[in-house]
């Protein structure tokens, strides 16, 4: 019996710590929306708060995070919020966004349920972002289906912004990306033909034929086929998806991209996209919040398009993603949000030091995968700040109780926003490394941590 008590406990420790899905354990996550630029990734994703009203979504800003490797995520905090808009008074509702660019310029659409879709620009991935029009972007007398918007710009240049629930439509933005033709459909809406043929068949809730398609609109293109990825035959969802031979259709239904499973959510949201020569899907799922649809959590896996182009069935795991496709490198100032995975800790903002580690209690951890210590190491540095007794930063490769490098004493600097350098000689170790950070203290919150380097 305790050898079976044993076995399982290693079990359990090799999952845990083998773990990379979902790729953000500091806060709820959902509706990835991923975008490539320059050498990076950033995801933007709604943000279920810890706190539940009223049994449905609580959703008030966006968030956004970012990687170079596909294994770390720095998180850039909350992006843009309702509050940013002035034109309305709604609290909650802060759905599905998708973030793209031209021009130099980053455009952000998002949902507010039950106001429709509104558009945010700035001159940054990360914000600050403002509203350039005063008003909700898509005019249209449906607005409560007016949500997961998805935006690709074609090969001439055309913008095509499509969303909904549970139809799709689509306008044909302006190159200001802030207005669209309307000289074409519904006062420039068009809506799409929901047939079994370009969505998959799926009886009404009327008893009327229907289509699978439900929300979550995903829209790219790959070697000249335009590809739609979404929710589908809610509730609970399933991924699926259709291609067409241009941005306007007509599409045809493909089939199923992730199937339903016990630990993903009754809603999913998909988003596809290629990196540095890989594809990676996107999704969310509920195994974080241990089972409960309104805290999701953004996950990945990575995968190969068939040799027809089509999408093979993906298979939601909690282990993710196996392989980085880039090293660390740990002697530049690294972001202490910058984590592959993290047990304990939360991260907080504010407008002089930006994001930060925060609510760091005994025996809390952050694991930072594929560092690359090259030729070695023998000092280390990290900006803290603590009100407290304070504690110590253990240093380790390889696991939470793997080799002790060095240990970072963090001593009271007053203030918990009083930020101070504090330094520590390290063991010398070599090549591509995964790095813990285990904190230790006595009771409560030790100290806030910003940035560390190797020297
Ligand atoms: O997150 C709120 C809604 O749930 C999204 O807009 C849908 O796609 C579903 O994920």
């Amino acid at each position: 019996m305790r050898k079976v008590r044993y076995i399982l406990f290693f079990i359990v420790y090799a999952l845990v710590a083998s773990a990379q899905n979902p790729i953000i354990q500091t806060v709820f996550t959902a509706d990835p929306a991923p975008m490539v630029h320059d050498g990076k990734v950033y995801v933007y994703t709604s943000h279920d708060e810890d706190e539940t009203v009223k049994n449905f979504f609580t959703m008030f800003d966006w968030r956004c995070y970012s990687t170079a490797d596909m294994v770390n995520w720095t998180d850039h905090g909350v992006i843009a919020s309702l509050k940013n808009f002035g034109w309305m008074d709604k609290t909650n509702g802060a759905w599905a966004p998708h973030c793209i660019e031209r021009n130099g310029k980053f455009y952000l659409y998002v949902p507010i349920h039950g106001e429709g879709i509104a558009v945010l620009v700035s001159d940054s991935p990360t914000g600050p972002f403002i509203d350039p029009i005063g008003k909700r972007l898509v005019d249209s007398d449906h607005i409560w289906q007016d949500i997961d918007p998805t935006v690709a710009i074609d090969d001439k240049g055309q913008a095509w912004l499509y969303w909904g629930n549970p139809k799709l439509w689509y306008v044909r933005l302006n190159e200001d990306m802030v207005s669209y033709d309307r000289s074409m459909g519904q006062n420039g809406i068009i809506s799409i033909d929901m047939t079994a043929e370009a969505f998959g068949f799926k009886e009404g809730r009327d008893g009327k034929p229907g289509t699978t398609y439900t929300e979550g609109p995903w829209l790219y293109k790959r070697n000249n086929l335009y590809y739609m990825a979404f929710a589908a035959a809610g509730i609970p969802e399933y991924l699926a998806y259709s291609t067409a031979p241009s941005p306007e259709g007509p599409w045809t239904y493909k089939g199923i991209i992730m199937e339903r499973a016990p630990h993903l959510a009754f809603t999913n949201h998909p988003a596809i996209i290629d990196f540095k020569g890989n594809s990676y899907l996107f999704y969310h799922d509920q195994d974080l919040s241990k089972g409960q649809g309104f805290k999701r959590s953004v996950s990945v896996e990575q995968f190969n398009y068939n040799a027809d182009g089509t999408i093979p069935l993906i298979i939601p795991t909690k282990e993710g993603i196996k392989q980085s496709v880039a090293n660390l490198n740990p002697f530049k100032k690294v972001e202490a949000e910058t984590m592959a995975w993290s047990e304990g800790v939360k991260t907080a903002s504010d407008s002089k030091t930006g994001v930060y580690v925060t609510q760091i209690d005994n025996g809390d951890y952050i694991k930072v995968r594929s560092v690359d210590f090259d030729k070695g190491a023998r000092k280390f540095k990290a900006s803290v700040a603590s009100a407290s007794a304070a504690g110590q930063i253990e240093i380790r490769t390889g696991s939470i109780d793997g080799e002790l490098l060095g240990v970072c004493e963090v001593k009271n600097s007053d203030r918990m926003q009083k930020w101070t350098a504090q330094s520590c000689k390290v063991k010398k170790t070599r090549g591509v490394q995964d790095l813990y950070f285990v904190f230790k203290g006595g009771e409560g919150p030790l100290f806030n941590f910003d940035w560390w380097r190797f020297k």
